[in-house]
């Protein structure tokens, strides 16, 4: 994995033997698990993930201007959810994505009703800067993040400026979980990259409060 160490912010990568590296970050929990599904598992999962889920194009608002998002999306779960405009009405759970979902919540702790699916089909595909924090979510939302196919990186900044941005390469069949405060504090986005990479899914379950 790749870090760096901004000035105030102390990034560092702790392993605690149980395979699960912790990110020390101020005002932010957030933990890496490489390798969290197997090689195999994680191919299969790859291409089951791009056949059964119902890829859109969302569109968002900013600034009051509707844009098309530079990437693919899906959105599975029991609940609506409102973000950046848009009010995204879930499609039922598919197989895999509900067996990751049981996977997860097993190994984390957490339940989850939601998941934001996204699909970068190349290093042009990209997600700005944004903290999941949306009221629904709760003060301190649980976000369990996997991937597979392409490793792309993925940045953390502090939401008040200041520190250079926090990279972690998210490779496939790894989970990432940011919990506690680190959406109140923190901000993260995929940026785009000009290496020729493949596809990537990367399924984000959230809980969506009542
Ligand atoms: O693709 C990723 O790793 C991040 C996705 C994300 O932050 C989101 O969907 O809110
Ligand atoms: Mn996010």
């Amino acid at each position: 994995m790749e870090t760096s160490s901004p000035s105030t912010e102390a990034a560092a990568v702790r392993g605690s033997g149980d395979g699960v590296v912790r990110i020390s970050l101020a005002d932010a929990e957030v933990e890496y698990r490489q390798g969290f599904f197997g090689p195999d598992e994680a191919l299969e999962l790859f291409d089951g993930l791009r056949a059964e889920i119902r890829w859109e194009r969302h569109r968002v608002r900013i600034r009051g201007r509707e844009v098309d998002c530079p990437r693919l999306s899906g959105w599975e779960g029991d609940a609506t959810y409102a973000y950046s405009g848009i009010t995204l009405r879930p499609a039922p759970w598919t197989a895999r994505v509900a067996a990751v979902r049981r996977q997860i919540e097993a190994a984390t702790g957490e339940m989850f009703n939601s998941v934001l699916a996204n699909l970068y089909r190349d290093g042009s595909d990209r997600l700005g800067w944004h903290a999941d924090d949306e009221p629904e979510l709760g003060p301190a939302p649980v976000i369990a993040s996997a991937s597979f196919g392409a490793p792309r990186r993925f940045l953390l900044r502090p939401k008040r400026g200041g520190g250079a941005s926090v990279p972690i390469v998210l490779e496939p069949g790894s989970l990432l979980v940011m919990r506690g405060p680190t959406q109140r504090h923190w901000l993260h986005s995929v940026p785009p990259t000009r290496r020729p990479v493949g596809p990537r899914i990367n399924l984000t379950f959230r809980r969506i409060l009542a």
